[in-house]
C-alpha cells in the first residue's frame, strides 16, 4: 500500500538507532511502506540499502493536540476529512552495525532526523550513538526521538529509559528534543509521534535560486531486456536535491562522470553531459522537481552507462555549477577520543602513513590510502574520485572489527 501524495515531499526524514530498535516497522506504521523491499534484505529481515518512503501527514480539527495528526486523509475518530498539512519522504537507513557506510551517504539527505530507541535497552546502544554522532556531523539539526518498543517494558522501565535518553542528549549538547513513548508495532503513539514531526522538523527554506544540486543515491537501466531499439528508455540517475530545481529539458551535468577507460576506475574520469527527458517525484510524473524525497531523472544518457548503480555517489546540477573533483585530497580533520560505534571503552588511535580508511562525501564513498599526515592535516589518495568544494565536510571511517566505524571527520582544503 502507498498512499498517493497530494504533493511531492518537501522534506527528508532520516531514521538513526541500533540495529532492530525498528526503524523500518516506524516507517512502515506510518508509510505504509516497508523499505527493505530487496529479496536479500526480506531473507535477512535488514535492511541493506538506503530506502524510501513517502507519506502525507494530516490535521483533525476535532482531535485535540498532540493527539490529531494522521497519514490518511479522514480521522479515524470523528470521521471526518482532514486537512492536509505536507507531504514527507523518510530514507530509513540500514540498521546492521556493518552497514555504516551506507547510512552515511543517506545522511547527506536528512533535513531531520528520527533517532529510534528500544526501551528494554540502555541507551545509548552502540549505533545510537554512532549514528547520532554522524548526524551532528552532517549538520543534521532537528532530531526527535521515538521511544519504542513501549508495548514490552512496564511504566517503571519506561520512565528510567526516558530518563536515560534525557540524560546522555543533555550530556552531548543536544536540546529541546522531544522524547515520544511509542509502540511503532502496536501503532501505540503514532498520532503523538505525528504532532513531533510537525513541530519539531519544519521544512527548511530551500534556495530555489541557487543552480541545481543533487546527489545521486540510485541509477539504473529502466529498459526490459529485449527492448525495441526505438523504444529504449535512456539511463535514469535518482538522487535528492539539495537546493535550486530541475525542470524536463533542462541541461545536467554528473560529475565526477565515470572512468575514461570502461570499468577502470584507476582511470581518469570524465563529467557526462546530458538533458532531462522527464522527472518522476513522490511517485507521480512531473515537469519540475525541487527538494525533498527521492527524484527521479530520465536522461538522454546510454542506459548502460547508469545501469546497476553505476553513477551512485556523482553530483548532478547546472552545468559548469559543480564542485571540483579530488582524486589526491587533502583534509584537516579532527578525530574522536573514543570510538563510538562499539560496545566498550576503545580509544581512537591516531592516523598513520599507509593506513586504509573510508571517506564519505555527500553520497560518494570511497576507499583511501593516506599518504601523508601532519598535525591536523592529511593527504589521503582516493581510490575513486569524489567531487566536493574546500570547506565541505566528509566523515571518516576505519575498519575496526568487522566493519567501518566512523571515527572523525575532515573539512576538504582547497
Ligand atoms: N514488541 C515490539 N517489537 C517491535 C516494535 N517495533 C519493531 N519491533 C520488532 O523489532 C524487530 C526489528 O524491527 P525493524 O523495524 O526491522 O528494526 P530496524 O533494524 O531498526 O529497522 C522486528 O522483529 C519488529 O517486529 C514495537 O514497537 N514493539
Ligand atoms: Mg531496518
Ligand atoms: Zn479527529
Amino acid at each position: 500500500m502507498s498512499t498517493e501524495l497530494p504533493r511531492q515531499p518537501e522534506i527528508n526524514i532520516g531514521t538513526l538507532g541500533h540495529v532492530d530498535n525498528g526503524k523500518s516497522t516506524l516507517v512502515q506504521a506510518i508509510s505504509g511502506v516497508w523499505t527493505g523491499r530487496h529479496s536479500e534484505e526480506i531473507k535477512r529481515g535488514i535492511t541493506i540499502r538506503i530506502g524510501y518512503a513517502d507519506a502525507a501527514q494530516y490535521r483533525c480539527s476535532l482531535c485535540e493536540e498532540p493527539y490529531n495528526y494522521y497519514t490518511v486523509p479522514t480521522c479515524p475518530v470523528h470521521k471526518i476529512s482532514c486537512d492536509f498539512v505536507r507531504a514527507i519522504s523518510f530514507i530509513d537507513c540500514p540498521g546492521h552495525h556493518s552497514l555504516m557506510i551506507t547510512m552515511l551517504s543517506g545522511a547527506a539527505l536528512f533535513d531531520g532526523a528520527i533517532l529510534v530507541t528500544d526501551a528494554r535497552a540502555k541507551f545509548p546502544q552502540a549505533q545510537d550513538r554512532e549514528h547520532l554522532e554522524a548526524a551532528m556531523i552532517m549538520g543534521v539539526k532537528r532530531l526527535v526521538v521515538a521511544q519504542n518498543k513501549i508495548d514490552v517494558v512496564d511504566r517503571s522501565r519506561a520512565r528510567e529509559n526516558y530518563r536515560e535518553i534525557k540524560e546522555y542528549l543533555r550530556q552531548i549538547g543536544v536540546e529541546g528534543v522531544p522524547i515520544v513513548p511509542l509502540s511503532a508495532q502496536q501503532g501505540v503513539g503514532m498520532e503523538a509521534l505525528g504532532y513531533a514531526i510537525h513541530k519539531y522538523l519544519p521544512t527548511p527554506v530551500r534556495e530555489l535560486d541557487k543552480p541545481l544540486l543533487m546527489p545521486i543515491l540510485r541509477s539504473f537501466n529502466v529498459n526490459l531486456p529485449g527492448t525495441k531499439a526505438l523504444m529504449i528508455r535512456g539511463g535514469v540517475v535518482g538522487g535528492s536535491i539539495m537546493r535550486g530545481e530541475v525542470g524536463v529539458g533542462d541541461e545536467i551535468e554528473l560529475a565526477p562522470g565515470l572512468p575514461k577507460k570502461e570499468n577502470d576506475p584507476r582511470a581518469e574520469y570524465e563529467p557526462l553531459h546530458t538533458v532531462v527527458v522527464s522527472i518522476k517525484a513522490g511517485g507521480q510524473s512531473v515537469d519540475k522537481a525541487t527538494s525533498g524525497g527521492l527524484v527521479g531523472l530520465e536522461t538522454t544518457l546510454d542506459p548502460a552507462l547508469t545501469k546497476s548503480d553505476a553513477l551512485v555517489g556523482n553530483l548532478c546540477g547546472e552545468p559548469g555549477t559543480l564542485p571540483p573533483v579530488w582524486r589526491s585530497l587533502e583534509l584537516e580533520y579532527v578525530l574522536f577520543k573514543k570510538v563510538v560505534g562499539v560496545e566498550g571503552d576503545i580509544d581512537v588511535r591516531q592516523i598513520s602513513e599507509k593506513e586504509p580508511l573510508v571517506i564519505n562525501s555527500f553520497t560518494a564513498v570511497t576507499s583511501a590510502v593516506v599518504a601523508k599526515r601532519h598535525s591536523d592535516k592529511v593527504q589521503l589518495n582516493l581510490s575513486k574520485p569524489i567531487c566536493a568544494w574546500p570547506g565541505s565536510k566528509v566523515t571518516i571511517s576505519r575498519r575496526i572489527g568487522t566493519g567501518w566505524r566512523l571515527i572523525g571527520y575532515g573539512t576538504v582544503m582547497g
